[in-house]
């Protein structure tokens, strides 16, 4: 019989390369919100995939930049952190984009921490290029981390070389029992699901600085009386600047009301329950530089 392997793996890369959508894809659930603006995570997220013989931990974590504020450098921080935790570390490059000095940084890092860690290089996005330009990627991301390396292309969207990547995953992983019950498929305390929930649907459709300037806190969630089927979720979007609070609001609140109405639906379907969603706005001035307010906002 073969033995159970279990065990970490980080994926890792710039901002946008497709580390959480892969996350998602891999778990079979939607656990890490994802959209076309860079920096989008902002802490390491579980996702755990369930497999006969085998039980991975997948650790998303926040694009590794340049960071121009407090907060970038906290989430470059915390990826540094884990990989000292994980069995294997996963660089995701995107198909269509050329590797470049923020990608060779990455690399250096990783290897100055984690020198013994197992580095996998995962070329994402590959429905976007054709299969030439798969193979040209391949073979630059090999020069890139050398021949000992081995490399998975894979599509999350369309789900392509998914099931490949969980294998060789689980081949590199150490004999050992599973962490996490069966159908466990993420560690997110529930309020974070919904708060994350929130934040992606704000962050359709802004652009500028705004993405990076939208935190959401929840800050109540209780039952409603007499009904046992409905619960009553208060939470507050954060923005940096006040002309950032118009633009959320929208014109007579219609913005933050249809922010309201996908994010409920996402929520409820996700809790398995009803839920009346209240959202308010609130200035909190250059928060993602000032350490009081990073802290208060959980950073
Ligand atoms: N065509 C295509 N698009 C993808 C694929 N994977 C991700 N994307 C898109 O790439 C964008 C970024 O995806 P994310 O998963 O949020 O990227 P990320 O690496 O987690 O980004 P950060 O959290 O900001 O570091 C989104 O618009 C995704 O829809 C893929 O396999 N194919
Ligand atoms: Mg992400």
């Amino acid at each position: 019989m073969p033995e159970f392997r279990s065990g970490f793996v980080c994926f890792v890369g710039r901002p946008n390369t497709g580390k959480s959508t892969l996350t998602n894809a891999l778990v079979g659930q939607k656990i890490a919100i994802t959209s076309s603006r860079p920096q989008t995570t902002r802490h390491t997220i579980r996702g755990i995939v369930h497999r006969e013989d085998a039980q991975l931990i997948l650790v998303d974590t926040p694009g590794l930049h340049r960071p121009r504020t407090l907060l970038g450098a906290r989430l470059n921080d915390l990826v540094r952190d884990t990989y000292s935790e994980v069995d294997v570390i996963a660089l995701c490059i995107p198909a269509d984009e050329k590797i470049g000095p923020g990608d060779r940084w990455i690399v250096q890092q990783i290897r100055q921490m984690a020198p013994k860690t197992t580095l996998l290089g995962v070329v994402t996005k590959i429905d976007k290029v054709s299969r030439d330009e798969v193979a040209a990627q391949l073979l630059a991301v090999s020069n890139l981390l050398g021949p000992e390396a081995e490399l998975v292309p894979v599509s999350a969207v369309r789900g392509e070389q998914v099931e490949v990547l969980v294998e060789v995953i689980a081949s590199k992983m150490p004999e050992g029992p599973a962490f996490y019950p069966d159908g466990e498929l993420t560690d997110e305390p529930e309020e974070t699901l919904m708060a994350e929930l929130i934040r992606e649907a704000a962050l359709e459709g802004v652009r500028d600085e705004l993405p990076h300037s939208l935190a959401v806190v929840i800050e109540e969630v209780v039952p409603r009386e007499d009904r046992d089927d409905m619960l009553d979720v208060h939470a507050l979007l954060y923005v940096e600047r006040p002309s950032q609070k118009a633009i959320i609001i929208g014109k007579g609140g219609s913005r933050l009301k249809q922010v309201g109405t996908s994010a409920r639906k996402q929520i409820e379907h996700i809790l398995g329950t009803r839920i009346y969603l209240d959202l308010h706005v609130k200035v909190a001035k250059d928060w993602q530089r000032d350490p009081k307010q990073l802290r208060r906002l959980g950073f």
